[in-house]
């Protein structure tokens, strides 16, 4: 009898990553049963087209759902591949799915769903399917997250790896080290959907599987896509000496947190931006350090500093995230966090920030707090879906500190941006406004928002 097929499907979303999760998941599976198609909706031209004709006689559809716009368009799949494959099974999985299990069952019309690590759930879901086990339809059982080291390597033969190098203009693998994160911040998901467990791969396996990508895939880069990379000290530079010794000539990135860096011997760090460690991204979330608190970050602001003067030292790149319009937020938090980020700006032309807005995602105890004291939240699927475009109106921000953040945001990364013959001109001007703070009258920003508009 011919192996069964397989197709996994990865929603729209915006960047390039490589669908790892999916990735995970397809490699767990027998392929001397299963035939595993992986489709990306980021890279397809007619994806609902692609996604109908690989369903044609499947056995299963896996999608891998995040919340926000992927919603959408994993919502079409599903009712297209209903309509058309009636026989073909669709499992919903990944992070909006774990934390709306239920919902998720009967909003989406979708035969199952796998809560958290999808792995061992998924294979075992699709052999019930193949046996014709329809009891296996509904919410799979969850199961306690297992140590990522006992899953098969990821098989990124799946995926065209050309077509994402392409896609991102340079040759960057994305690779994950570890699953989960011990931390408690309460604006995020992953406590709730990893139980605040952490599991990383033994050093050697990490360098072995890079050494036979970088063989075959020829790659630059490498965007380490863990929560928090540097969560064991001795396993990170374990993994920079594998680079080393294995004389893997590619630069890297990594997740760092701010508390992680400072405490991080410096000899750990030397070997990191020896083995290629280019840049680190640090959620530092706000420059307030009573929101810091608030948000149970367990992080002090002056830790952040050390890092980055640290990473400095080194002549490691640093990206800060930081977040303003929390719950309640006031005016005078939004502005030290936008100081924060400029002093961290001002530290040279490798220290970047972005900011961005607070959203009140799924499964964390900020957003719990606001549905215990009657804020709206969006309920249905398709509400989720529209996370992105409503949070523009959260009613922790104000007019003008919106009309700042925006004018901030955007001359920070204007003004030290790759600089291109166009943006020249641009830049100088972008770096004496945020030096002086001078916001008022954007000219430049109306003009290259016309000229976006204008080119889309
Ligand atoms: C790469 C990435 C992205 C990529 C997505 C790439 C893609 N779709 O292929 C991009 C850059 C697009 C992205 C965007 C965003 N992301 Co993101 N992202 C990640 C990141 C860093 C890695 C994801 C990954 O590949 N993990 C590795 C795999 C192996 O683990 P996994 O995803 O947990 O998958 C396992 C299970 O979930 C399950 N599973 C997953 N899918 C499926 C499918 C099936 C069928 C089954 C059975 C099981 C299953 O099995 C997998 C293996 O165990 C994670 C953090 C992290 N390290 O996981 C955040 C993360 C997923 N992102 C998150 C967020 C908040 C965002 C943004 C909103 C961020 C922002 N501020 O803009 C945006 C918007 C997303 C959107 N609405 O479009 C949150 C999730 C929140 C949520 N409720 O969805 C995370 C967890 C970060 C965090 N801690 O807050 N992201
Ligand atoms: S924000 Fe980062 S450090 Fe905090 S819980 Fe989430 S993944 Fe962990």
């Amino acid at each position: 009898m011919g192996r069964h097929r397989i197709v996994l499907y990865n929603p729209r979303a915006p960047f390039f990553t490589m669908p790892l999760a999916l990735m995970a998941v397809g490699s767990a599976l027998d392929r001397s049963r299963y035939e595993v198609t992986l489709v990306d909706g980021r890279i397809e031209r007619d994806p609902l087209a692609r996604v109908l004709q690989t369903t044609d006689g499947a056995l299963c559809l896996g999608i891998s759902v995040l919340t926000g716009m992927p919603i959408r368009d994993a919502l079409a799949a599903t009712a297209a591949v209903r309509a058309r494959h009636p026989r073909c099974r669709i499992v919903w999985g990944g992070w909006h799915p774990s934390l709306f299990p239920a919902e998720t069952l009967k909003e989406a019309g979708v035969d199952a769903v796998v809560v958290g690590q999808g792995e061992e759930a998924f294979a075992e879901l699709v052999d019930r399917f193949a046996a014709g086990d329809d009891s296996a339809c509904g919410v799979a059982p969850q199961r306690p997250t297992r140590d990522i080291n006992d899953f098969p390597e990821h098989d990124y033969g799946l995926i065209a790896v050309e077509r994402y190098f392409a896609l991102k203009r340079e040759r960057q693998l994305d690779y994950i080290t570890s699953q989960g994160c011990r931390f408690r911040c309460t604006f995020c998901s992953d406590p709730t959907v990893y139980g605040r467990a952490w599991f990383g791969l033994q050093p050697a396996r990490v360098g072995a599987e890079l050494q036979r990508l970088w063989q075959r895939h020829h790659f630059t880069d490498v965007g380490f896509q863990d929560e928090t990379f540097f969560t064991q000290p001795q396993r990170v530079a374990a993994i920079a000496d594998e680079i080393r010794r294995r004389e893997l000539r590619f630069t890297w990135m990594a997740t760092m947190r701010g508390d992680q860096g400072a405490r991080l011997d410096e000899h750990v760090l030397l070997a990191c931006r020896q083995s290629g460690l280019r840049r680190v991204m640090i959620g530092l979330e706000s420059g307030s350090q009573e929101m810091l608190d608030w948000m149970k970050k367990d992080l002090k602001l002056e830790q952040v500093f050390v890092t980055a003067e640290k990473c400095r030292r080194y002549g490691i790149a640093v990206l800060f995230n930081l977040i303003v319009g929390f719950p309640d937020e006031t005016p005078e938090s939004v502005a030290s966090t936008l100081a924060a980020a400029k002093a961290l700006r001002a530290l040279g032309p490798d220290f970047q920030v972005a900011v961005f807005y607070y959203r009140p995602y799924p499964g964390t105890p900020i957003t719990d707090a606001l549905a215990r004291r009657g804020h709206p939240l969006p309920r249905r699927l398709d509400e989720w879906a529209a996370i992105e475009e409503t949070a523009a109106n959260s009613p922790w921000i104000d007019e003008a500190k919106r009309t700042l953040v925006d004018r901030f945001g955007f001359y920070q990364r204007i003004g030290w941006a790759k600089p291109t013959p166009l943006r020249r001109p641009l830049q100088a001007i972008a770096r004496w406004r945020c030096r002086r703070d001078v916001y008022a009258f954007p000219i430049e920003k109306t003009i290259v928002e016309w000229m976006r508009q204008v080119h889309a």
